[in-house]
């Protein structure tokens, strides 16, 4: 509610009451002229006596008021003859004794005594005011007397009137009161309502304070003893004593809690708090006290406690107490209602509506207005309270807003937005718990040329470059089979997490990215990509490094370093990615014994080599046989790849290729005189190139060897010969020219540099297993095969086809021109007396056929 708002209905209830007005003092009545007399307490009088004295005085005014006095006042006052006057009202209340004698032409008729120290019912009329019949006989001079003995206030206000018409009047001003004592009543009750609502203070305090009025006026008008005691007049005095002391009390009360004192004007609460405390003594202290001070006291000690509120308000509203704005206009309307009606009272003012009821319609104004302010406090609390909470539940969104931000930036890299270890160890974690009877592949993409791309274009170009190349990988292990998110929301799905700037990780299911390896090859291709930045084509060298769960690790942080670890295998590096492998793992403790039983297997000729034939398609005859490393002890647990890794490793290599040579010498020898004169191909590692005396150790044993010349070939890989591709070249070239023939392994695995390739002392090609394998369905692979094989031809290399499984892939590749195959559909590698023995049983087969 708006001050506007109460303020028109304080606008509203005035006007109300000015149509109220002009009923009231209109009645036929009148205030009679009163003589009276002033007698000390010991003197005593009977009417008669008092009615023949001769001292009796005129009084002054028509609101006959002695004070506060003991004395017994007598009242002398004629009764005018018209016929329709025949009731006295007495419009005081408290006078403890009053006595009425009615005199006709000087002889005492009528007699009635009455009093609030007497019973209600002793009244000739029950009234709140003291009414007296006057019995009449017209023709006949009538007085009154009245005797009053009091220890309040000696008021004696009288007027006489036609009963009717006083009962008119008094109808209108017992709906006044009504009126009057409805509004106080309902606001008790508002406010009590209120007080058990919200259990605060300020609104019990205020009903209590209201019906602290209410029962100062109800005993002030005489409606109290006649509606609430009517049988008990002492109770009757000291309620009146009561009063003014426990109204004032609650006011006191209800400032201090309604303005807040307490904690904005400590003074002034301090202050209140002393004139509280002289209340409550006061109201104690008429319990041991004679009525007569008892109210004077009550009266005089709440005189300052009203003057100290009436200071109060208009000063807490001067230092900007919000509250003090309607606490001073209550106030206010309370004071001066009380005060006109007490200038009223004493004469000063005419006999109005106003000036009559001022102090009633003082104190509803009061009551209303204070409630209102009440209501709108009520309402304002909880307006600041729904102000609060909603600052409270923003405050908190936005520290849950921090907080998922700061878990955001704990969770993601800051450049690329990618999610980072933490949250891909948690990622896969979480798969491994969830599905442990799953396959999952950790791969690392590492980018080894990331350092010198910061190096040549400074750390802002290869910030972007890392943005661009993560979004790629992202790209492209997306359309990897069986990859899977590492993050996904509304905005973005991330396949790929940022371990470190330069590396990389994914998750894939295992079992679908094997059973699709060509998709895994052409992700592969994609990841190598160089990005484009600027025009520029910066190569990022990627080098990717696998583990597989459960095989090489059952927990995320496991899998990923050993991830790490395949990536940085030397495997890796020729191949650009690389499974984990305990014996590539030089972190691994299996590994160190295992390189020492190689060693040990290797000096006491432990290990073998076996043969695989090489088929001549276009004679049907054998024209060769690689040589294959094996480790017949460790067979089944260490794969012979892993045995050369280990080998290239721990530095294995050199004696074991040295070892492979003799042997391959010796078994071709072996071969010869059987009658086979065929070729044998040994595969070279690409650290063998790197011997300085490699050269010199094949020349040295090629001449030992001498019928042998020619006839053994060295296989190397592209990828290998691309880490040092200049000094792989040169060592190739002398051996070459010193007679060894090379052939290109693996051709179509890696990424082949055909200009590179072109440079080789190559005589032949062998296309890898892996475009070999499905050649019969997959028509795209063909397609390569074919244009290799047109393309090495053109070059002048014989081309071996790697890995023939069946007839129809070995009749496809005659029919595309290939010259020789190599693979199952011969036989798989065999130690030397199989290999000998399947020769004879080819041979025979092809003389069969012949
Ligand atoms: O046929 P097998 O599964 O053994 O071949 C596994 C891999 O090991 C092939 O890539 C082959 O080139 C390589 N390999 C086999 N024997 C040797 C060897 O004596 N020396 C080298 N350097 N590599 C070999
Ligand atoms: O890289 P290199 O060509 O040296 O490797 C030959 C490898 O190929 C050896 O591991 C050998 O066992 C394997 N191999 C030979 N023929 C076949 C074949 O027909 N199918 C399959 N899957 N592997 C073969
Ligand atoms: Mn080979």
């Amino acid at each position: 509610m708006t001050r506007q708002t109460w303020l028109r209905l304080l606008a509203a209830m005035v006007l109300l009451s000015l149509f109220i007005a002009p009923g009231i003092g209109a009645a036929a009545s009148y205030v009679p002229d009163i003589e009276y007399l002033r007698l000390s307490p010991g003197q005593q009088l009977s009417a008669a006596q008092a009615f023949e004295r001769d001292d009796w005085k005129n009084y002054e005014g028509n609101n006959p008021n002695f004070g506060y006095i003991r004395d017994t006042i007598w009242i002398r006052m004629p009764v005018k003859s018209d016929p329709a006057i025949d009731l006295l009202e007495v419009q005081y209340s408290q006078l403890d004794h009053l006595q009425f004698f009615l005199f006709e032409n000087g002889k005492q008729v009528q007699h009635y005594e009455t009093g609030d120290h007497l019973p209600f019912a002793q009244r000739p009329i029950q009234d709140r005011h003291f009414l007296f019949p006057i019995e009449k006989t017209s023709g006949r001079n009538y007085q009154i007397l009245l005797k009053v003995n009091t220890l309040g206030a000696m008021q004696i206000p009288v007027k006489l009137w036609n009963t009717t018409e006083f009962y008119e009047a008094s109808s209108v001003q017992s709906q006044l009161h009504s009126v009057y004592y409805g509004i106080l009543i309902t606001v008790i009750f508002f406010n009590l309502f209120i007080f058990t609502a919200l259990k605060e203070a300020v609104y019990l305090v205020y009903a209590l304070s209201t019906l602290g009025y209410l029962l100062l006026i109800g005993n002030l008008n005489g409606t109290a003893y006649q509606m609430l005691w009517p049988n008990y007049p002492g109770l009757q005095n000291h309620a009146m004593l009561l009063a003014v002391p426990l109204a004032v009390t609650f006011t006191l009360l209800f400032s201090r809690l309604f303005l807040k004192l307490r904690q904005t004007a400590p003074a002034w609460n301090r202050l209140i708090g002393f004139a509280l405390l002289l209340n409550l003594i006061i109201a104690a202290y008429t319990f041991f006290t004679d009525y007569s001070i008892g109210s004077r006291l009550t009266v005089a000690f709440a005189i300052p406690s009203c003057l100290l509120l009436t200071i109060l308000g208009p000063y807490q509203w001067y230092k900007g107490n919000p509250q003090a704005v309607y606490y001073t206009i209550a106030w206010g309307a309370l004071t001066i209602g009380s005060a006109v009606t007490a200038a009223n009272k004493y004469g000063f003012f005419p006999n109005n509506f106003f000036t009559t009821y001022g102090m009633q319609i003082g104190s509803a104004l009061e009551a209303i207005l204070l409630t209102l302010a009440l209501a709108m406090r009520l309402y304002q609390e909880r307006q600041d309270k729904v102000v609060a909470r909603e600052a409270e539940l923003s405050a908190m969104a936005a520290r849950r807003s921090a907080e998922l931000k700061l878990m955001d930036n704990a969770l993601h890299n800051p450049l690329t937005g990618l999610p980072n270890r933490s949250s891909f160890e948690m990622v896969l974690n979480d798969l491994m718990m969830r599905s442990p009877d799953c396959r999952y592949g950790v791969a690392i993409i590492r980018l080894n040329n990331l350092d010198s791309v910061t190096k040549t274009l400074g750390h802002r170009n290869s910030d972007r470059i890392l943005e661009l190349a993560s979004k790629h990988y992202n790209a492209a292990i997306r359309d990897l089979p069986g990859a899977l998110p590492v993050e996904q929301n509304d905005q973005h799905i991330y396949f790929v997490a940022a371990l470190d700037p330069q590396t990389f990780a994914c998750v894939v299911n295992a079992n679908t990215a094997e059973a699709a390896p060509r998709a895994v090859i052409s992700t592969l291709e994609v990841l190598r990509f160089p990005v484009d930045y600027l025009g520029m084509q910066i190569p990022m060298d990627v080098r990717i490094g696998v583990a597989v769960f459960p095989e090489h690790g059952k927990d995320a942080n496991t899998l990923i370093r050993r991830a790490i670890i395949a990536e940085g295998s030397d495997r890796a590096t020729e191949r650009g990615m690389a499974y984990y492998k305990p014996s590539r793992d030089s972190f691994s403790a299996d590994r160190l014994t295992i390189a020492s039983e190689l060693r040990r297997a290797l000096t006491d000729n432990q290990l073998a080599l076996y043969l695989q034939p090489k088929l001549s398609l276009s004679t049907n005859t054998v024209v060769g046989m690689e040589a294959l490393i094996r480790w017949p002890e460790k067979m089944g647990t260490i794969r012979p790849d892993e045995i050369i890794e280990l080998a290239e490793q721990t530095g294995l290599i050199k004696p074991l290729t040295r070892w492979v040579l003799e042997q391959a010498l010796n078994l071709r020898a072996r071969l010869k005189e059987q009658g086979w004169d065929l070729g044998i191909s040994v595969n070279i590692s690409p650290n063998n190139l790197r011997e300085p005396d490699f050269p010199m150790f094949v020349q040295r044993l090629m001449s030992s060897f001498h019928n042998h010349q020619g006839t053994i070939t060295f296989e190397v890989t592209e990828t290998s010969m691309m880490q040092d591709p200049a000094n792989s070249l040169m060592a190739l070239k002398s051996l070459n020219a010193a007679g060894i023939p090379v052939s290109i392994d693996d051709f179509g695995s890696g990424y082949s540099s055909l200009s590179y390739i072109k440079q080789l002392p190559a005589s032949e090609v062998k296309i890898d297993r892996s475009l070999v394998t499905d050649l019969a369905t997959e028509s795209e692979d063909r397609v390569i095969v074919q244009t290799t094989i047109n393309m090495c031809h053109s070059l002048g290399y014989q081309v071996v086809a790697e890995g023939v499984e069946d007839e129809a892939t070995a009749d496809i590749l005659r029919d595309m021109g290939c010259n020789m195959i190599q693979g199952y559909l011969l036989t798989p590698p065999l130690p030397f007396d199989k290999a000998l023995a399947w020769l004879h049983g080819a041979d025979g087969r092809q003389q069969g056929l012949g």
